[in-house]
């Protein structure tokens, strides 16, 4: 089985020093405890920081730490100074990437400085993985700290097997497009074979994003960089479920839920739990809290709200200034509304071991999630695994986890009143419903775990590397082409045939850009004159153009997709009317004219609407509608409507390729046949050509034809190596 090499900015151990010894603790956070299953039950190693900056560590402590964590732990260290800290992770992933990302454009810091440490440290990631890496290995990348490594690995090794998964928001493109190093961050994370979000609308904006700034155009999720196709995906991560539903019994949590309970009376419990960072909304919480002591009065001495948040990157000055801000309204609401014995809000700044928090999930009747952007949100699922009996989530809207958690009370975080009333409604919800509520949601979050999210990201990462080795086997291997030469150089009665746009010249934004050059020409030429050889260019273009472009040549052309050929002399393949031409191109004008960027191209017996210049949203909502509309239209006509590449076409559904193919295959016994295409269109020549020759694809994705090549060089080397000197015989 494949090992899984996993790479993290942390390690999921954390290292303290005291009295001059090291202690290991391994940490519990969301993703080390996913991941342990793949970790028990497969080969894995974790490569991240160990939490402790190097410049306080001397060369042999680094040794004693690497030793034990290689030996004892599986996991590799990267060492980082107070610098790296400094720079790297406080300065541009955490002062440039973090708050862009959670749409707080206002706290973005842009650096240099930042910016040159962020490409140095992912730099010593990826070598730091390719000293351990293996043939075979995953490589499993997490988050935005790292969006570069991806690329790098891919660079040193480029058939590696490389998936990452983005934890926090991907913003929309609007929002991305400021970042000055935007460029070199989606080539860093196109390096991946795999790449998942929480939810589908990070993964659309980034579909967006990299389409819009690297011009890359996607097809279900799939887009291509250099010759290879990667996916994007959503992977809403989930939690162990088990671990909080059965904290209950854990007699640990039964001491701490006494213990709490006989400090909360009969108080109802509105639990908050966050880690203190400014898109958790906790100023926007308390001010809702207020709001409701202030409107409901018969809530007073009813209720509290526990306000647990951890510290967190407390070095950064946007955290320093939430800190005081929290303080100083809990002391606010506390002073304005606290009575003798009794305070609104409990407040505990710490992290909690896992038997209390268990122990405040299970006590809590209300949980208060209300981030103002979060990328998933565990603490929503966690509390509602947790929870025993009836006791309700309040969701902010702006979480991943709200896409899932839908039987909560989803509310705008920014919208006080909303959140006001979301809570009396929560406080005063009846049993029976809330219960209802849970049970649907628990169901939800014990069928996907974090364990499954784990299982699921590999499977899909080994999906990927499969298609990536049939695609090697379905590319032609140097054994396979050179008994291709074997063969054309026997054979005395050859037949080429071959697609144009796609296949001989890469795909262009207008149709009269494609014209060949003079290399292409010559290379058809020399083809086309070798005895024995019968060369045909079957294109879906009119036969005006193909007739400028290649009719001095000596090969067979065919036209529109086979309704004209020129076999000798120009001919129609069988009668063919015109006639509903008409009526067709008045409904695809008006689909001109909502649609900047499209246009029709006219031919004799066929109309073609073209959008490869209009963007990629508008022109996939456009196409769906003037389809809907042409297959009403066509009903009564004997019409095929063809979708091609960022391409309509309207054209008589007896004329294919398949016929052309046949046509000149049964003019004559042939000892080689060779046909390439890219397209939908060509399939119907190598269903046509079948096993009685070669057929050739260019470009990925599902085909009838028996090879993949990666693009239209590949074809172009082939036909030079059949007229030169290794296989032409002329
Ligand atoms: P975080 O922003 O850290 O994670 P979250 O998903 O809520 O946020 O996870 C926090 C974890 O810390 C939870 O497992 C929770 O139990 C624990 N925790 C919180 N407060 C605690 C306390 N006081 N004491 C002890 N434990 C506490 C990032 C992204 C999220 C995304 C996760 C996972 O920002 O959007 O959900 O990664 O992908």
């Amino acid at each position: 089985m494949n090992r899984i090499l996993i790479v993290s900015n942390r390690l999921p151990v954390m290292i303290e020093r005291r009295k001059g010894s090291f202690f290991y603790r391994q940490s519990t956070g969301g993703v080390a405890t996913g991941l342990s299953s793949l970790y028990k039950n497969r080969e894995s190693i974790w490569t991240g920081w160990p939490g402790i900056a190097s410049n306080r560590l001397s060369s042999e402590d680094k040794a004693e730490i690497t030793e034990h964590l290689e030996n004892e732990l599986n996991c590799h260290p990267v060492f980082l100074s107070q610098r790296d800290i400094s720079l790297y992770y406080e300065g541009f992933s955490n002062k440039t990437v973090w708050p862009l990302f959670h749409y707080f454009p206002q706290y973005v810091v842009y650096d240099r400085q930042y910016w040159r440490a962020y490409q140095n440290v992912n730099e010593r990631f990826a070598e730091k993985v390719l000293d351990i890496m293996r043939e075979g290995d995953l490589v499993w990348i997490h988050d935005y700290q790292l969006m570069l490594v991806p690329r790098i690995i891919r660079q040193a090794k480029p058939e590696a097997s490389i998936g990452y998964f983005h934890h926090i928001p991907f913003p929309s493109y609007e929002l991305f497009r400021t970042l000055p190093q935007r460029r070199e961050l989606l080539e860093g994370l196109a390096g991946a074979d795999l790449i998942g979000f929480h939810t589908y609308d990070y993964a659309r904006h980034f579909l967006s994003s990299l389409h819009r700034i690297l011009g890359y155009e996607n097809n279900l999720g799939q887009f291509t960089e250099a010759d290879r196709p990667v996916r994007v995906d959503t992977f809403p991560m989930g939690i162990d479920y088990d671990r909080f539903a059965n904290a209950f019994h854990d007699p640990n949590v039964q001491k701490e839920i006494k213990n709490i309970k006989k400090r909360v009376h009969d108080y109802e419990v509105i639990l908050s739990v966050d880690r203190l960072d400014y898109t958790k909304g906790v100023p926007q919480r308390l001010e809702a809290y207020r709001e409701l002591l202030k409107t409901h009065p018969e809530f007073r001495e009813k209720i509290i709200l526990i306000m647990v948040a951890v510290p967190s990157r407390t070095r950064v000055e946007h955290y320093q200034r939430l800190k005081d801000q929290v303080d100083e309204m809990i002391g606010m609401i506390n002073g304005e509304y606290g009575t003798i014995g009794w305070s609104p809000v409990w407040y505990l700044y710490r992290s909690l071991p896992f038997a209390t928090l268990s122990a405040l999930y299970n006590l809590a009747d209300v949980c208060l999630v209300t981030p103002v952007r979060d990328g998933m949100n565990l603490v929503a699922k966690e509390y509602v695994a947790a929870k025993q009996d009836g006791g309700m989530l309040v969701l902010s809207e702006m979480t991943g986890a709200s896409r899932e958690l839908g039987e909560a009370i989803i509310v705008n975080p920014n919208n006080h009143e909303e959140v006001t009333d979301a809570l009396v409604q929560a406080l005063k919800m009846n049993e029976h419903e809330i219960i209802q509520r849970n049970q649907v949601m628990k169901s939800r979050l014990r069928r996907y775990t974090v364990d499954r999210w784990g299982r699921e990201f590999i499977e899909r990462l080994e999906d990927m590397k499969d298609r990536h080795l049939e695609m090697l086997t379905k590319g032609l291997a140097e054994t396979s082409r050179q008994t291709l030469l074997l063969n054309y150089r026997r054979a005395a009665a050859r037949l080429i045939l071959l697609d144009y746009d796609g296949t001989l010249v890469p795909l262009q934004h207008t149709p009269e850009k494609a014209k060949p050059g003079e290399n292409l020409l010559r290379l058809i030429r020399r083809l086309a004159t070798v005895p024995g050889n019968e060369v045909v260019v079957i294109s879906g273009r009119d036969r005006t153009i193909l007739e400028n472009w290649f009719g001095d040549l000596p090969v067979g052309l065919a036209a529109e997709h086979g309704a004209w050929i020129r076999d000798g002399e120009w001919m129609m393949m069988e009668p063919l009317s015109g006639a509903w031409k008409e009526e067709i191109y008045s409904i695809i004008e008006r689909y001109v004219d909502r649609t900047p960027g499209s246009f029709i191209e006219e031919k004799e017996f066929s109309l073609a609407w073209h959008y490869r210049k209009t963007g990629s949203e508008l022109g996939a909502i456009r196409v769906r509608e003037l389809i809907d509309d042409l297959i009403y239209l066509t009903a009564n006509f004997n019409l095929q409507i063809l979708e091609g590449d960022k391409v309509v076409e309207i054209k008589d559904s007896g004329v294919n390729k398949g016929r052309v193919a046949m046509h000149w295959i049964t003019k004559r016994a042939w000892d080689f046949i060779l046909a390439a295409g890219d397209d939908r269109t060509d399939e119907d020549m190598f269903a046509v050509v079948d096993d009685r020759g070669y057929t050739l694809k260019v470009g990925f994705g599902e085909t009838e034809a028996r090879y993949n090549l990666k693009s239209q060089k590949e074809v172009a080397r082939l036909l030079e190596d059949l007229v030169g000197g290794k296989g032409g015989n002329d």
